[in-house]
C-alpha cells in the first residue's frame, strides 16, 4: 500500500539533489579484487563494464538476499510462484487460491494486504509471531507542523539520544515497578497508538532483556489474539510459544483477517509440510492444499547474505567469505582488515536500530575517515594546513580528527587493524549478552537460514552509545585503523 509512496519519495530525493548521473541502474556488482600495487581496487559488474576505484563503498543491504526455503519439490510447482523480496509489478491475485509460507514482518503484512481480495488464502505457518498494531494513517496538520518546526532537533535526538533511532520514547521503567492495573493500562495506551518497536520499548524498559517482563508484554498480546480471531481453533494456532524476541512486529489488521471464512491457517508445527507439489502444499497429514499461487515470505540471508556470496578479494586474494568462515566480524560495521580502503554502510555489526539514521552514521564516518586521510595525505605533500572546519553533516564537528600514523603523499590506504576488529567483536558479543533476542531464531542472530552459524550480527548498545564510540575513536587519532 506504502510502496508507491516510499517509491516516489526515494525518487524526489535522487531528483533534487541530482543524483540520478551518478547512478547506473540495472548494475550489479559481481566481483571486486584490491590490487596492493596500485593500492587500487578493480570492480566488475554484470554489465561487462569494470572499474578501478580508490575506495569501495559497499551498501549491499541488510536485507536482500532472498532466502528461499529447501523444501522438497519446489521446482515443480506448476502454479505462479513469488518470493515477496522480489515482488514484481502487476501480480494480480484477485479471486486466486493463495498459499503463503512465512509470517515475519512481511507475511504479515502480505496476509493483511491481500485476504480480503484473494478467494482463499492458507498461512502455512511455522512459528506464530506477536504482532502489535502498526497505527498508520493520515498525519495531522498539527503533526506535521510540529515535525516540521522540530525537524534538526528531532533528528539529531533520535540519533544522539536515544538507543534505537526511531524517535520514540523509549521508557526508563522497569515492567514491575508499576502495578499489575498500571501495567494493563501502559500497555492498552501503546496498543492503541500503535507500532512495534514503541510496542516493545516505549512502554518498559526491560522487556527485552528480562524474562519475567518479556511475559507479561507476551501475555497481554496472547489475550489480545484471544479476543481478536473468532474461531478459537485459528486463534489457538496463532499464538505464539517463544518469547517476545525478535523484530517486533506491527500490521494493519493482520489478525482480524481470520475472522474471514476465505482465510486458514495451518501450523507447521502440527503438520510440517512434506513437500511442495505441482498443485500446491502437501502436509504430513496427507493434505494436499490446492493453490494457484504461493508466495515465499521466507525471508533473507540477511546482513552478510549479500557479502559471502560475491567474490570480494581483500589482500592476498582472500575473500570476506573465507574471512567470515566462523561469522561475520568487522571494525564498527564499517571495515574489515585485510580489506583496505572497502567501508561498508551497514555492515555486519553495525548498530541494531531503525535503519536510516544507522547509514547516515555510516556514511559521515567514512566520509570523515576518508577525508581525514586525504587531507593529512595532502598536508605531508605541499599543501597548507587544511581548514579546521569540516562540513556540517559531518560525524565529529569540532576538530577535524588527525590519524595518528604519518602518511608517504600517495592515495592514502586504510586498513582497520586485527586488534581492532577482535576488540569490537567482544563488544558487540557483551552488548547483547543479556538479550533476550539472542535465544529466539531469526535473522537478526543469522539463524533462520539452514547452515548459517548462529552469530552476532549486531551491536546492540544502542545508536546513541554506537555514535559516541565513533566520535571517540576519530577523537583519538582513528584508533583502531591504520593509514599508509
Ligand atoms: P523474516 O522475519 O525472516 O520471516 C521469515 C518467515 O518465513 C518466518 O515466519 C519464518 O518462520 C518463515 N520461514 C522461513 N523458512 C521457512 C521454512 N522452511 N518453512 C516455513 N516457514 C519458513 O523475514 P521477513 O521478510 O518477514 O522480514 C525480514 C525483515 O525485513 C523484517 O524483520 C523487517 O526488518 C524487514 P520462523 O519464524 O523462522 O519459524
Amino acid at each position: 500500500m506504502y510502496q508507491p509512496q516510499v517509491l516516489s519519495y526515494l525518487q524526489h530525493v535522487a531528483k533534487r539533489h541530482d543524483l540520478y548521473k551518478d547512478i547506473n541502474f540495472e548494475t550489479a556488482l559481481t566481483g571486486a579484487q584490491w590490487n596492493e600495487s596500485s593500492s587500487r581496487w578493480t570492480v566488475q559488474t554484470s554489465t561487462g563494464v569494470n572499474f578501478t576505484t580508490r575506495y569501495l563503498i559497499t551498501s549491499l543491504g541488510l536485507l536482500s538476499r532472498q532466502n528461499f526455503p529447501d523444501i522438497a519439490g519446489i521446482d515443480y510447482f506448476e502454479g505462479e510462484k513469488y518470493h515477496t523480496g522480489a515482488w514484481p509489478a502487476g501480480v494480480e491475485l484477485k479471486d486466486k487460491r493463495v498459499g503463503i509460507i512465512g509470517n515475519g514482518s512481511t507475511g504479515v503484512q502480505v496476509i493483511t494486504a491481500i485476504a480480503k481480495d484473494v478467494k482463499r488464502l492458507i498461512s502455512f505457518q511455522r512459528n506464530p509471531q506477536y504482532s502489535v498494531p502498526s497505527g498508520q494513517g493520515p498525519v495531522s496538520k498539527e503533526y506535521r507542523d510540529h515535525i516540521n518546526a522540530n525537524y534538526q532537533q528531532i533528528w539529531k535526538d533520535a540519533k544522539d539520544n536515544s538507543a534505537f533511532g526511531f524517535g520514540l520514547d523509549e521508557s526508563t521503567k522497569p515492567t514491575f515497578s508499576v502495578s499489575p492495573e498500571e501495567r494493563e493500562a501502559i500497555f492498552e495506551k501503546a496498543w492503541k497508538k500503535g507500532g512495534g518497536f514503541r510496542f516493545m520499548f516505549e512502554t518498559f524498559n526491560d522487556i527485552a532483556e528480562d524474562e519475567s517482563a518479556n511475559n507479561e508484554a507476551a501475555n497481554f498480546i496472547k489475550r489480545k489474539i484471544k479476543e481478536t480471531v473468532h474461531d478459537q481453533e485459528k486463534a489457538r494456532k496463532l499464538l505464539p510459544t517463544q518469547l517476545y524476541a525478535r523484530r517486533p512486529l506491527c500490521d494493519a489488521g493482520y489478525y482480524e483477517q481470520f475472522n474471514r471464512e476465505n482465510v486458514d491457517i495451518v501450523s507447521l508445527h502440527e503438520t510440517p509440510i512434506e513437500r511442495i507439489t505441482a498443485k500446491g502444499v502437501k502436509t504430513s497429514d496427507g493434505v494436499e492444499h490446492e493453490v494457484d499461487v504461493l508466495i515465499f515470505a521466507t525471508g533473507f540471508d540477511a546482513v552478510d547474505g549479500n557479502y559471502t556470496r560475491l567474490a570480494i578479494q581483500g589482500i592476498g586474494g582472500q575473500t570476506l567469505k573465507d574471512h567470515w568462515t566462523n561469522g561475520p566480524t568487522t571494525y564498527l560495521g564499517i571495515s574489515v582488515p585485510k580489506f583496505p580502503n572497502m567501508f561498508m554502510i551497514c555492515g555486519p555489526n553495525g548498530p541494531f536500530c531503525n535503519i536510516p539514521p544507522a547509514v547516515e552514521s555510516h556514511v559521515e564516518v567514512i566520509s570523515d575517515l576518508i577525508r581525514s586521510a586525504e587531507e593529512q595525505g595532502q598536508q605531508h605533500i605541499e599543501k597548507p594546513p587544511a581548514s579546521t572546519n569540516l562540513r556540517h553533516d559531518s560525524f565529529v564537528n569540532d576538530a577535524p580528527p588527525r590519524f595518528s600514523g604519518t602518511l608517504s603523499g600517495k592515495t592514502p590506504v586504510i586498513e582497520a587493524t586485527t586488534e581492532a576488529e577482535q576488540g569490537w567483536t567482544k563488544v558487540c558479543d557483551e552488548a547483547s549478552a543479556s538479550s533476550l533476542f539472542r535465544r529466539t531464531d531469526s535473522w537478526i542472530f543469522g539463524s533462520n537460514v539452514k547452515g548459517k552459524a548462529h552469530a552476532v550480527m549486531f551491536y546492540f548498545g544502542g545508536l546513541a552509545a554506537y555514535r559516541k564510540q565513533l566520535r571517540e575513536i576519530a577523537e583519538d587519532g582513528w584508533r583502531g585503523f591504520t593509514i599508509r
